[in-house]
């Protein structure tokens, strides 16, 4: 694997100091990519023989930091997390400090270890927390090599693929997977639910590429596949999946797709084609590391983390209760977005941006998600900025940025973050703060100005 030298330092340093920890304090994010660095950590710490206790936070908040000091632990370990507070990270003062993480810098690490692609000049989308958290279990010990998929399914959580490709380490540590045989990568339609949907489903379902006509609607889902030689069902009556589909079937599918797309202007071909990553280790739906990643999101959403890590692990029982912890999180998603559909004064039009006030209605772990999901269907050429309630007097903001908008929002919460008291974080087309409710206002408008100055 080519690791920049630089890189490996930071990561050669991290596991030196690893070695000598006995009791280890772990706080890792939320998201999908949050939970697979914790299950990596987790196995590679397990496997050393260590003591450790793992907790899993929205952010590190001031009062998140508070706890961690009382606890006065000696060693801690953060991952897919810390790097943009490292003012609170040094407030801690533990011992022995390692962050893994690869979110924007903000300050710098007092004492410890801190590795991050972003310290060695690297692209923003080629390693993600797990990444990072990845080649640093590899580098403690080779035998880590069998938790690569894992690393691959926070980066598709993190959506760091360009069109359903990676590149740069991610790529790599793909390529390390395959080689150990826990994942397979194959090239296909990019359709969501390949190996768990009826097609129709899977059809209705994909928004990215967006098919016209087909893309959230059953009936032309169903239409589109009618007016071709495909059954939608097996010859046992279940419903027909992508996976079940031969050559020439799959063949005659993606003609109708692009058709479809080029009646309708959108020229692209080669975009609906994709990298697929087929896990071993896993059975059912969960074979797919793209439903694998949006399993783990929701058990994050749901405050069930430990059912997302330890399913990674490959846990029975938590692989069962994932399941349930699911289809939870999708009712209460459905019924939250069809809320917004339904009520056009949710969404105000504003100078530069869209603003969807969800205080009171839309739980803050739910914000995030549903304007990543509406951003492209409220407007291709604005920033969808969304608010909810939050704890301790804040409320959360999220903002998501088109694909073809130059805005990079996580930079954005960077710059405000040095002049107002925000706890922010982010990428370049998502990212978010936490804003006292009282300087809400403050913030969308500094929000605002810095859009104007990029656009
Ligand atoms: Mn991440």
């Amino acid at each position: 694997m080519n690791i920049p030298e630089e890189l490996d330092v930071l990561l050669g340093e991290a596991a030196e100091k690893f070695r000598d920890m006995e009791k280890i304090r772990i706080v890792s994010h939320y998201d999908a990519d949050g939970l697979s660095s914790a299950a990596i950590v987790l196995a590679a710490s397990l496997r050393e023989g260590k003591t450790v206790h793992l907790s899993i936070v929205k952010q590190l908040r001031p009062e998140v930091a508070e706890r961690l000091k009382k606890e006065n632990n000696e060693n801690i370990v953060f991952t897919d997390l810390g790097s943009g507070h490292l003012s609170l990270v040094n407030e801690i003062g533990a011992d022995n400090t390692l962050v893994l993480d690869h979110h924007h810098l903000s300050g710098k690490l007092n004492s410890g270890v801190h590795v991050n692609p972003h310290l060695v000049g690297m692209e923003e989308d080629t390693l993600s927390g797990a990444g990072v958290t990845y080649l640093f279990a590899r580098k403690l010990d080779d035998k880590n090599k069998d938790l690569s998929a894992l690393a691959v399914v926070g980066a598709i959580g993190d959506i760091q693929e360009e069109n359903w490709r990676m590149n740069g380490l991610n790529k790599e540590i793909v390529k390390e997977a395959e080689d150990i045989g826990t994942l397979s990568r194959g090239e296909g339609l990019r359709l969501f639910g390949r190996l768990s949907r009826p097609i129709h489903k899977s059809l209705q379902y994909t928004t990215r590429p967006y098919i016209p006509d087909v893309s959230e609607s059953e009936s032309g889902a169903v239409q589109l596949i009618s007016n071709l030689d495909i059954d939608l069902k097996n010859g046992d009556g279940s419903w027909k999946k992508l996976v079940d589909l031969d050559k020439e079937e799959k063949k005659e599918l993606a003609s109708a797709i692009i058709k479809k797309r080029v009646t309708n202007g959108i020229e692209d071909a080669g975009e609906i084609f994709g990298n697929t990553y087929t896990l071993s280790c896993f059975d059912g739906r969960l074979q797919d590391a793209r439903e694998l990643s949006t399993s783990l999101n929701a058990c994050g959403r749901m405050s069930q983390a430990d059912v997302g890590i330890l399913s990674c692990l490959g846990d029975k029982d938590a692989l069962g209760e994932m399941k349930s912890v699911v289809r939870g999180y999708k009712r209460t998603l459905g019924k939250l977005i069809r809320m917004v559909r339904n009520n056009d004064d949710m969404i105000e039009d504003m100078d530069g941006f869209n603003l969807l006030d969800g205080v009171g209605k839309i739980p803050e772990n739910f914000i995030g998600t549903i304007c990543s999901i509406l951003q492209s269907d409220i407007s291709k050429d604005k920033v969808l900025m969304g608010i909810a309630e939050s704890v301790n007097g804040r409320v959360k903001i999220s903002m998501r940025v088109p694909d073809d908008l130059d805005v990079n929002v996580g930079e954005i919460v960077g710059d405000i973050e040095e002049t107002m008291d925000i706890e922010g974080g982010g990428h370049e087309k998502a990212g978010g703060a936490y804003v006292l409710s009282e300087e809400k206002d403050d913030f969308i408008g500094m929000v605002s100005d810095k859009i104007d100055d990029r656009t």
